[in-house]
């Protein structure tokens, strides 16, 4: 049984676009690839000392179950060349899972939806571009109403160049 999961992938160490074309490829792996959004450049939140990131979402089709597509997608981090140094700090790559079908699940080392979807417009407007009308399972808002409603602030910036791409329904 397939579900449709949404990732968040950010990176701001490197040739980004590069790390981030390179983990959607990886990403084949998981599932099937189903759409991409575009990339946006986007102002650091939370740790603010730190480059710019190139930030996309991804829509993925996977038989993987929560914990499994976890291990693989930290095994893809590792893969190209993340290391764990700072919280929040620069990284050549981050995946991060954000929507796992309509689950809800709340363990050690894993909450889905992500605990911080609603906060940041990195996520959001990425993600209200691919999936503007998927449905939050707890907050019960589609992620175009939760982009809308995010207070002014934390530039992003739509390049032109690549996008969405989409693969397939
Ligand atoms: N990731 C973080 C913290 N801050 N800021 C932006 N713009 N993009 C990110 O991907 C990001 C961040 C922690 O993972
Ligand atoms: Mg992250
Ligand atoms: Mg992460």
């Amino acid at each position: 049984m397939y579900k449709r999961v949404y990732l968040s992938l950010g990176s701001n160490v490197g040739n980004r676009a590069a790390n981030l074309d390179a983990a959607i490829d990886h990403m084949g792996a998981l599932g099937k690839v189903i759409v991409v959004s575009s990339f946006y450049e986007t102002e650091p939140v939370e740790f603010a000392v730190q480059p710019w990131f190139l930030n996309c979402a991804v829509g993925l089709d996977t038989e993987k179950m929560p914990r499994q597509l976890l291990s693989a997608i930290l095994d893809i981090e590792k893969q190209m060349g993340r290391r764990r140094v700072q919280k929040k700090g620069p990284r050549t790559l981050d995946i991060d899972m954000l929507l796992f079908g309509n689950s809800i699940v709340k363990t050690k080392g894993l909450t889905i939806p992500h605990p911080a979807i609603h906060e940041r417009r990195f996520v959001l407007e990425p993600l209200a571009e691919i999936a503007p009308q998927v449905r939050h399972p707890v907050f019960n808002l589609t992620m175009r109403e939760l982009r809308d409603a995010l207070p002014p602030g934390q530039t992003v910036r739509r390049l032109q160049k690549n996008s969405p791409r989409i693969y397939a329904d």
